[in-house]
């Protein structure tokens, strides 16, 4: 590809609620611009973007991907998120360096959880949003409905660019309201489309939208309010020219009408964002602080290196992938940078365009654009690069319910409480992920987390999945926090859980290896947490938990395990049931982030409790009381729905959601809670 400069960067966050079509939508995106000819599907586990073999399994995304295409003369790097909450640090942290968050939502479902939490984080990070209409060749498809519905989540500023002309099964054509235009799209799935002016009923409706997108762009700037006020309109050319800056200011939510499956008003959303989209330029200044502390900012134009790592990655024959987004000056393979997070240098090996797993080496990236690098020594997720003579510290990324901070892996079950206190896996640098098993607490809490957790943890110990347990222990800080898919969950990335596995597979092998006298773990074998020679090999068995015996171990996480390659997982047995399932089946609110009340507006979860597999026991302090005295000081708090361990918070706007209310616990006392 050729070398764009921050002016003709797109760099976008693909976000949203899990299963929108976001992977589907980029792949799309990739057969427009012409990167691969035809689209992967999801089922056949073949596409550009979930191309890791949790992926694949699993057909859904784990990771945050970077896709790099060109369009109209602009470099598209999307960053394809997953959409499940157990992974919301993944698009934490790829919408940290994006300029602008696209979310994706349902042309079915509407409006869902993910959609609003991934929201919320763009306003934080306030970069701009667009949203997209997407999986609009589906059946039941209610467009206009879920445009009124996001105006009711996001404001009257939400607008549609497209408009999806007869959707459902048959999806071709969208309404293009700046050009007023039906645009029809080939049935091949290539993206290529026909124009034709819009007439009739569409006419109509567009010459109103135009009205309307008038109105919000003129907002804009002073002079062209005046103007608009005199005239009592706006040209083509002024309309255009201040739709970037209209965008910019958040006057107008974009939003756009898709099918990803079937690439239509795929290419439009594209053209979009390659005239109106922000650039780095946009978001030239950023906050950072000197090494000791000291507030400073970096310019996209000072010349001196700074570019902060938002992923790790290991990934097959390549080693560890740091993927980063440079801030300013340019990163070049070969050079020296100074990792500011952490006080030591880095040498930068090859460097990396990259599309899902294809690498193109690159000697140089320069500001504003995103690349990766192999083989760092010591840089994680989150740090900073920097030449060494501007030691400076970007912000990193603020994960969501860090107070959730306990877990162990135990494998078998016969001897799981022995097993429990044995083993346990620490890892205190990676934000992400904290392994760690405090005896003091006395009781640990065990749940049944996601099925996924488990089967990473089985698939590389080979023992049954029913004999993992991943143990959540809590800190103190919030006594007894249940976890949730939503909460805890995010703890639990696949990656470092994995290795945390592998590692503790190999600590247990050697063990093993020591017990049988041999020097080889490559001649053990291990059957459902049994570990015995190889076959010619003579000698008895030997479970994990005879191993492990009353030892208290700990293992400091380190991401280079060798994991064991996915050709060697067996099928780990009987897999548990999704928790939420059951409960949102029956209606029953297992998980109050999915509720919707009657009446409810927006509801946020403050403390949802967690059942357990199949509504077992209750897992954390008991909830006596909320004082919702101590929150009622927030404007459009409608109400505080407590139901047993459930508490919801109903807003009249997004915004207004609760950070802190004060309630009592049967076995804590009073809590301020987060
Ligand atoms: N009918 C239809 N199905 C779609 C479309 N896009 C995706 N799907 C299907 O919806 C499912 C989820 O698609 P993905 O593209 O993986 O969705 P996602 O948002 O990336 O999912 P996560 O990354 O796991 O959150 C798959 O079964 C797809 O085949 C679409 O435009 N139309
Ligand atoms: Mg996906």
């Amino acid at each position: 590809m050729k070398d764009f400069r921050a002016p003709e960067i797109r760099n976008f966050a693909v976000v949203g609620h899990a299963a929108t079509g976001k992977t589907l939508l980029c792949e799309a995106m990739l057969v427009c611009a012409g990167r691969i000819q035809r689209a992967g599907t999801i089922e056949q586990g073949n596409t550009v973007s979930d191309f890791h073999p949790d992926e694949k399994e699993h057909h859904q995304s784990v990771h945050a991907t970077v896709l790099t295409s060109e369009w109209l003369g602009r470099e598209i790097n999307a960053i394809d998120c997953p959409g499940m909450p157990d992974f919301v640090s993944e698009p934490l942290s790829a919408m940290r360096v994006a300029d602008f968050a696209l979310i994706v939502i349902s042309g079915v479902n509407g409006v869902e959880t993910g959609a609003d939490e991934v929201w919320a984080a763009a306003t934080d990070y306030d970069i701009p949003k667009f949203l997209v209409i997407n999986l609009l060749d589906r059946e039941r498809t209610q467009f206009d409905a879920i445009l009124e519905e996001a105006r009711d989540h996001y404001g009257a500023r939400v607008f549609p660019m497209t408009l999806p002309v007869d959707a459902g099964p048959g999806f071709r054509a969208v309404l293009d309201v700046m050009r007023s235009e039906v645009i029809t799209f080939a049935e091949d799935g290539s993206g290529r489309y026909e124009e034709r002016p819009a007439d009739g009923v569409l006419k109509e409706r567009v010459q109103e939208l135009h009205r309307q997108l008038i109105d919000m762009v003129a907002e804009s700037e002073d002079s062209l309010l005046e103007k608009f006020f005199e005239e009592g309109t706006l040209s083509e050319d002024e309309l255009r020219a201040h739709v970037h800056d209209a965008v910019q200011k958040g006057l107008v939510v974009p939003v756009f009408a898709t099918s990803g499956a079937k690439n239509v008003g795929v290419s439009r959303l594209m053209d979009f964002i390659a005239k109106y989209g922000s650039s780095p330029v946009d978001r030239a200044t950023v906050q950072a602080a000197t090494a000791d502390g000291v507030p400073m900012t970096v310019s996209l134009d000072d010349g001196v290196t700074v570019a902060f790592v938002f992923k790790t990655m290991h990934e097959q024959h390549v080693g560890t992938l740091s993927y980063f987004r440079v801030y300013s000056g340019d990163v070049t393979t070969g050079t020296e940078l100074y990792n500011a997070s952490r006080g030591e240098a880095e040498r930068i090996g090859q460097l990396y365009r990259v599309n899902g797993s294809h690498r193109e080496p690159v000697g140089s990236l320069h500001a504003g654009d995103i690349g990766a690098v192999v083989k760092l020594r010591s840089t994680l997720t989150g740090h900073t690069l920097c030449a060494p003579s501007r030691r400076v510290v970007l912000p990193t990324v603020a994960f969501p319910a860090a107070n959730t901070r306990g877990a162990l892996v135990a494998v078998s079950r016969a001897d799981l409480n022995k097993l429990g206190e044995g083993l346990s896996i620490l890892r205190e640098e990676d934000p992400t992920f904290e392994f760690h098993f405090d005896p003091s607490l006395g009781q640990t809490i065990v749940s049944g987390q996601g099925e996924m957790q488990l089967q990473i943890v089985a698939e590389e110990l080979a023992v049954d999945i029913s004999s993992v347990e991943v143990v959540l222990g809590d800190t103190g800080l919030t006594p007894n926090q249940g976890p949730t898919i939503a909460s805890a969950s995010i703890q639990l990335h696949s990656e470092p859980l994995r290795r945390a596995a592998a590692q503790a597979r190999v600590y247990l092998l050697t063990l093993a290896a020591q017990h049988f006298d041999t020097k080889e773990i490559e001649q053990l074998t291990v059957r459902a947490g049994v570990v015995s020679l190889r076959e010619g090999l003579s000698g008895a068995s030997v479970s994990y938990a005879q191993l492990i015996g009353q030892q208290q171990v700990r293992l400091t996480l380190d991401l280079a395990a060798q994991v064991k390659s996915s050709e060697h997982y067996t099928v780990v047995g009987q897999s548990l049931p999704r928790v939420d399932i059951p409960g949102k089946a029956t209606g029953e609110l297992t998980f109050v982030h999915d509720m919707r009340l009657p009446g409810m507006l927006h509801g946020r979860v403050i403390r949802p409790p967690y059942a357990g597999v199949d509504h077992g026991e209750f897992i954390g302090n008991l909830l006596e009381s909320v004082d919702e005295s101590s929150i009622a000081h927030i404007p459009g708090i409608r109400a505080v729905v407590v139901i047993r361990d459930f508490i919801g918070v109903v807003a009249e706007r997004e915004e207004q959601r609760v950070r802190h209310v004060c309630l009592e616990t049967h076995r804590g006392g009073a809590t301020d809670f987060l």
